[in-house]
């Protein structure tokens, strides 16, 4: 199957699930290191929290909490590093330290952003999202869904393509703007973006829909992550983004070993 796995570095006090663990600068290059040894392929550092109902810090304020991780960790291992954000001055700054993917939870609607990604020979991460952290949970609605978030990737990627940016991955955008059977019916017709010629990637980890899929609270959600994820390989995804790099690693093996 060959898939591949992002770590989530949340250097955030307040992430919906690891919020406040890697503050710290020398917790998050510790656990940066700790994740390219257990097999991640990229890891992801975000500055800010997208929770729903998270309110947004200063690009200043986000530079100041990502950069200097990036800066020690892009020299401690060889695995790409993704600058989680939607800011392009944070971007810029990120890449400049050493990052070489930009994953915008905006997918590049800000001109800005294809600038910087264009100058600095970016990869990017084209997510679709619905509304803003600070609201998109409290109406989603869809025509059909996957159609509809197809539709608006694959204008996103012409932008990007057009733009002269190689490495583009497009993500539908799991609980950005979408209710649990919009979540549901997206990573069991992953498949249908394949069609947009891009690796898909998907981030079902920890998320609220696991919770109401099973009742378990965020901290006890690692096997609905992990079956997630499974599916999503299975339905078509390239590169699942995780917080538990080890755990889902371990799943793949498995998988990969009985469907070679
Ligand atoms: N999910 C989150 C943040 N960034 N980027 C992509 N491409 N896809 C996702 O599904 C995605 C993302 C939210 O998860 P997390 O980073 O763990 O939480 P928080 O936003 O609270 O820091």
């Amino acid at each position: 199957m060959n898939k591949q796995i992002m770590g989530i570095l949340n250097v955030t006090p307040d992430s919906f699930s690891d919020g406040g663990e890697f503050f710290d600068v020398q917790k998050a290059v510790a656990r940066g290191i700790e994740m390219a040894r257990e097999g991640a392929d990229m890891i992801d550092v975000g500055g800010e929290s997208s929770r729903p109902g998270s309110v947004p810090v200063s690009a200043e304020e986000e530079k100041g909490r990502v950069v200097p991780v990036i800066e020690q960790l892009s020299k401690m291992i060889d695995v790409p590093i993704s600058i989680d954000t939607y800011k392009p001055e944070v971007a810029e700054a990120a890449l400049e330290a050493g990052a070489s993917i930009i994953n915008d939870i905006t997918g590049l609607r800000n001109e800005a952003m294809v600038e910087v990604a264009t100058k600095q020979g970016a990869g990017v991460v084209i997510m679709h999202m619905q509304g803003t952290p600070k609201t998109m949970q409290e109406n989603p609605e869809y025509g059909d869904v996957v159609r509809d978030i197809l539709e608006w990737l694959k204008r996103q990627v012409l932008k990007a393509r057009a733009a002269g940016i190689e490495n583009v991955m497009v993500d539908p955008g799991i609980g950005f703007g979408k209710t649990l059977e919009h979540n549901v019916e997206i990573l069991r017709r992953l498949g249908e973006f394949r069609e947009l010629g891009c690796p898909v990637l998907i981030g079902p980890s920890r998320k609220s829909f696991l919770g109401k899929l099973t009742g378990a609270e965020v901290d006890g959600r690692l096997g609905g992550s992990i079956g997630a994820a499974l599916v999503a390989a299975f339905n078509g995804a390239d590169i699942l983004r995780v917080h538990d790099v080890k755990e889902t690693k371990q799943a793949l093996e498995v998988a990969e070993a009985i469907y070679a």
